[in-house]
């Protein structure tokens, strides 16, 4: 898939303030500081249409992008920061599971782990949740730089096996060097059905 244009669209926190259109929609999950914001940003090849922060809960919004005018990209904020206020976290919760299991269009999610970290409650959870509504996702796992070649095999057969899932559906990636960004483009592609002709 290539992208040639990218909207911003709106940001939301309830229902009623989701884009009305119905386009393939992708969302993008995990924990927060994973690296969702930067691999939106890998994926358009812009360096800042998403904001990032080195510092956890910047993306405290649910945010939508519109890519070629025929596919949405949505930016979710981050779980399973403990250092945000009680009332901020019991906000965030409920806005991603209204959105996942309000929002009709929504075709597929991609869930971010950091390579270096065992999934957690926030993450078993996730999937399940994707398992039980049948829902297709990718698990992503971001920050692949951060280890030698030899590391990152290793970690991916741990999460994969954690995950109980074959080492397909799971893909090594990295926003500094670009690694599996065309790999999850096709895969969004096959997902949506959205090509760029
Ligand atoms: N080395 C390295 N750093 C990364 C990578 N992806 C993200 N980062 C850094 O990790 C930090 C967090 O990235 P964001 O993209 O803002 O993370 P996020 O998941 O959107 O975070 P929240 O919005 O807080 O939920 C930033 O300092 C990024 O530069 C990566 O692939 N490699
Ligand atoms: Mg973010």
């Amino acid at each position: 898939m290539i992208i040639k244009t990218v909207n911003f669209v709106k940001s939301a926190v309830k229902s009623s303030q989701y884009p009305e259109y119905d386009f393939p929609e992708i969302a993008f999950a995990g924990r927060s500081n994973v690296g969702k914001s930067s691999l939106i940003n890998t994926l358009i090849q812009r360096k800042d249409m998403v904001k990032t922060s080195s510092k956890p809960g910047c993306t405290q919004l649910i945010n939508f992008f519109l890519i070629n005018e025929i596919l949405s990209f949505v930016d979710l904020p981050g779980f399973g920061y403990a250092r945000v206020s009680k009332k901020i976290r019991a906000q965030w919760q409920p806005m991603v599971e209204y959105y996942l299991s309000l929002r009709q269009n929504l075709l597929g999610l991609i869930l971010l782990i950091d390579i270096r970290r065992n999934p957690e409650k926030e993450e078993f959870e996730m999937v399940d949740w994707l398992e039980a509504h049948k829902m297709p996702y990718l698990v992503v796992l971001t920050k692949s730089d951060k280890l030698s070649k030899a590391k990152q095999v290793k970690r991916l057969l741990s999460i994969c096996s954690q995950l109980e899932r074959e080492k397909n559906g799971v893909i090594l990636f990295s926003s500094k060097t670009r690694k599996g960004r065309d790999v999850i483009l096709e895969e969004i592609e096959n997902l949506t059905g959205t090509c760029d002709d």
